[in-house]
């Protein structure tokens, strides 16, 4: 079994991307797509086998491939992105997907982004958010239900997506920012707290027992190597600029 890691080269449109709670910043194109690879380099070192699809003009979200889809070890299943100009983003990743997995479909009415879906062995907790409604948390758990896996809808608040409050840094430890979720939901797990000047700093990137972070956000980086994290840093200024960050420049899973 190979651990495979799909990325998308950024679009040369980024500065176009898609803003809900971040006020537009110019982006350094050159310097993003540095930044980019620099994050594929990192994969690969962590034992990935990286599959780069080629940027796509006119799509300026589209590096942000983690939306796209859903992974699970039995099935992939594509998303139907909240905001209407990601939508298109879809059709190359069901194709990318294809030779690895059985595919389904999130349909309208229903939405939902990847970035709300936080896999915890076999619970998906599914962010409330602005980008998924309650129609495409329902398909979701139909659709993953025969697999054995548990949906749990999570109320987010103040952020785009749940993986902005909380991922995984450790087999049984996450990282979340409780101003935009209610710690409660995620009983039996540890977790820390990021740093109250980084709200941001909650999206962090586990690939087995490595934890692959941004280092935009040293306190947090601080309080995760104070509790035994192992981090590897990466420099994704620009992307977050974009509103994205390290869990959603790839889709990873087993092949
Ligand atoms: C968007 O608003 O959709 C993009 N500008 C950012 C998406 C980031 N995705 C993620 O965190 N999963």
């Amino acid at each position: 079994m190979m651990q495979i890691a799909i990325t998308r080269q950024v679009s040369p449109s980024i500065n176009q991307c898609e803003l809900t709670y971040l006020t537009r910043d110019a982006i350094d194109l050159p310097l993003a797509k540095q930044q980019h690879r620099q994050y594929e380099d990192c994969l690969e070192k962590l034992g990935c086998e990286v599959h780069t699809l080629p940027s796509e003009e006119n799509l300026p979200d589209s590096v942000f491939v983690e939306d796209a889809a859903i992974v699970l070890g039995e099935v992939g299943i594509i998303t139907r992105p909240g905001v209407e100009s990601r939508r298109p983003e879809v059709v190359s990743i069901a194709g990318a997907l294809l030779p690895f997995r059985e595919i389904f479909y999130i349909k309208p009415p229903g939405t939902l982004d990847g970035g709300d879906v936080l896999q915890i062995g076999k619970t998906l907790y599914v962010g409330n958010s602005g980008r998924s409604n309650n129609a495409g948390i329902a398909q979701l758990a139909e659709l993953v239900m025969p697999f054995g896996y548990n949906v749990v809808g999570v109320d987010v608040y103040g952020c785009l997506h749940l993986k902005s409050a909380v991922t995984q840094v450790a087999h049984d430890v996450l990282l979340l920012n409780r101003a935009w979720v209610n710690p409660d939901v995620f009983m039996g797990l540890d977790y820390i707290d990021v740093h109250p000047v980084e709200p941001h700093a909650a999206n962090a990137l586990l690939i087995d027992q490595t934890t692959v972070y941004s280092t935009t956000y040293p306190l947090t980086h601080d309080r995760l190597e104070k509790k035994g994290i192992h981090v590897v840093a990466v420099d994704v200024s620009e992307l977050i600029k974009a509103e994205g960050a390290v869990t959603c420049c790839s889709l990873i899973f087993l092949a």
